[in-house]
């Protein structure tokens, strides 16, 4: 999906079930690549800024109700809404770290009940593929310590706990380049030599 000229950035996600601190990381590790002296931006999904990232904002803040699957695609369509600008950023060699993408969007649809992972899964096919996913894992320790959960909409134990299974299955996916870490000690300068291929998000 890139004409190759250049060097080519990075599609760095990071994921996790909410309050495990990815705005926090995403940032720090901006910081940390840009430092490296390698260009870095941070972006995130959903993006409320745009006029479909409104509807979503909207339905988070229980502000608006909208149907299941209807809001799935939204959050979908937010994505595809934002790959020009993507593509264009990854080819002039900027690395990308991405606040949540479609992973969030099938774990927290197949948290309700009667979706399938498939079903999910297709709106998002044929995305950029994420050179590297870092999953923040929040031990239930941690997460007692940081409180009780806002207002928003899905901010449940009990929704989240189910959010969590639905990722363990998502990181099964060998195709995916998973990374797991912890809350406690964060992603770090982490290891991120990647081998940068072109490729689209698609169903196992
Ligand atoms: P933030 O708290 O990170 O703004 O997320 N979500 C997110 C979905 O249900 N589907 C998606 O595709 C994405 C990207 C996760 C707001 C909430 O939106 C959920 C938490
Ligand atoms: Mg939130």
């Amino acid at each position: 999906w890139l004409g190759m000229a250049g060097k080519r950035g990075a599609l760095i996600v990071l994921e996790g079930v909410d309050r495990a601190g990815k705005t926090t990381q995403c940032s720090k590790l901006v910081q940390a690549l840009q430092q490296s002296g390698r260009p870095a931006e941070m972006m995130r999904f959903p993006d409320r800024t745009t006029t479909i990232g409104q509807l979503i904002g909207a339905y988070l803040e229980n502000k608006s109700d909208l149907e299941d699957h209807t809001v799935h695609l939204l959050f979908s369509a937010n994505r595809w809404e934002m790959v020009p600008l993507m593509k264009k950023k990854l080819e002039q060699g900027i690395t990308l770290v991405v606040d949540r993408y479609a992973f969030s969007g099938v774990a927290f649809t197949s948290a309700k009940p009667g979706f399938r992972l498939d079903w999910c899964m297709q709106p998002d096919v044929g995305l950029p593929k994420p050179d590297l996913v870092m999953f923040l894992q929040l031990n239930p320790a941690e997460a007692a310590l940081r409180g009780q959960f806002g207002q928003e909409r899905y901010e449940t134990s009990v929704f989240q706990r189910t959010v969590q299974q639905r990722f363990e299955q998502l990181m099964k996916d060998q195709t995916v380049n998973w990374q797991v870490h912890s809350t406690l000690t964060g992603v770090g300068e982490s290891s991120i030599k990647l081998d940068l291929h072109c490729s689209e998000m698609r169903l196992e």
